[in-house]
């Protein structure tokens, strides 16, 4: 913050962006400080004309994923004491004239993230029924375990605004497209305030560098995996109880059908003891994974 203004930062993450990235560069340099494309090992011309348009181009040496785009932006943007963070995709899908409109509730200080939503107000969205169909799926898995205020309709989407705050404490682990989801996890975990604006998004000629599919299984996976360590109670607990009484439930039905009948119902008996070790299994792992993550949180 200089005489009170808040410094603000664009960041634009990119594989391979030759053909949009100058003007969307062009564009974000009127609203911010500073622009940054991080160039995630293009082997095309990407970061020569990023820097041309204005740009402070970051490299990695080689393509290391969307996730280890966005951290290297969130530790730039530390490093050089930024208040306010936007980020959006060097594609040309996101309309860099938006910029404010993200920006707004963030440097407002009425949140610490602030997602652009493709589905807040669907005027001149044109996103495929199909992917239309995997954001919302993956919305839900996101939103799964947060507050009313916090929820999103748009989980997936790479148009966001950070406050300082956000901007200190998210540390991003995910290196792949699960990024998104991963840092508004965070958020909730770190009770920080999400809000939602309308944006736009251009899916003209299709512009997405990764297969669909991939990206949705590789996205769901780890939101899955975030899940397990955040809700380690929930997430083996609940299915070991549920085995560990389908077990006694089994057992008692073996035990009393030998009792009448003289004759041990095998399989019976056998999917018994598998039920109550894999039961008693899920909740001893459940309860330590609970106990090593509560001792870390508390450190
Ligand atoms: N796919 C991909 N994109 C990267 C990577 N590193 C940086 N990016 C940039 O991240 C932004 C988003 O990538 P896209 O593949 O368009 O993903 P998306 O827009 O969420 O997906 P669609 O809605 O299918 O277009 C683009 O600006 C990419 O250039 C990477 O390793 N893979
Ligand atoms: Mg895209």
């Amino acid at each position: 913050m200089v005489n009170g203004i808040k410094r603000t930062l664009v960041v634009i993450p990119c594989f391979n962006e030759e053909a949009t990235i100058g003007s969307v560069v062009l564009k974000a340099k009127q609203y911010v400080d500073e622009v940054v494309v991080i160039d995630d090992g293009s082997t095309d011309k990407t970061a020569k004309i990023a820097e041309y348009a204005g740009a402070t181009v970051l490299r990695h040496d080689e393509n290391k994923g969307y996730g280890a785009a966005l951290k290297s932006g969130f530790e730039y943007a530390r490093e050089k004491d930024f208040d306010v963070m936007t980020i959006l995709d060097g594609d040309g899908q996101h309309d860099a004239d938006q910029i404010q409109t993200v920006m707004m509730p963030v440097s407002d200080g009425k949140a610490d993230i602030c997602v652009g939503s493709r589905f807040l107000d669907s005027t001149g969205n044109m996103v495929p029924m199909y992917r239309h169909f995997g954001i919302a799926v993956l919305t839900k898995f996101t939103n799964a375990g947060s507050e009313k205020e916090n929820k999103v309709t748009d989980g997936q989407s790479g148009f966001r605004s950070y406050s300082r705050k956000a901007i200190e404490n998210i540390d991003l682990k995910d290196t792949q497209m699960g990024a998104s989801a991963e840092i508004l996890m965070q958020g909730r975990r770190m009770h920080l305030n999400c809000e939602e604006v309308p944006i736009t998004c251009s899916y003209e000629g299709d512009c997405s560098t990764e297969r669909p599919v991939d990206h949705g299984l590789g996205v769901l996976i780890s939101i899955l995996k975030y899940f397990e360590v955040e809700h380690s109670l929930l997430f083996f607990g609940v299915p070991g109880l549920i085995m560990f009484v389908a077990g006694l439930a089994l057992g008692t039905w073996v035990y009393f059908d030998f009792m009448a009948n003289n004759v041990l119902a095998l399989g019976n008996a056998l999917i018994t003891v598998i039920l109550l070790v894999l039961g008693t299994l899920a909740g001893i792992t459940g309860l330590i994974l609970h106990a090593v993550i509560n001792a870390n949180q508390r450190r």
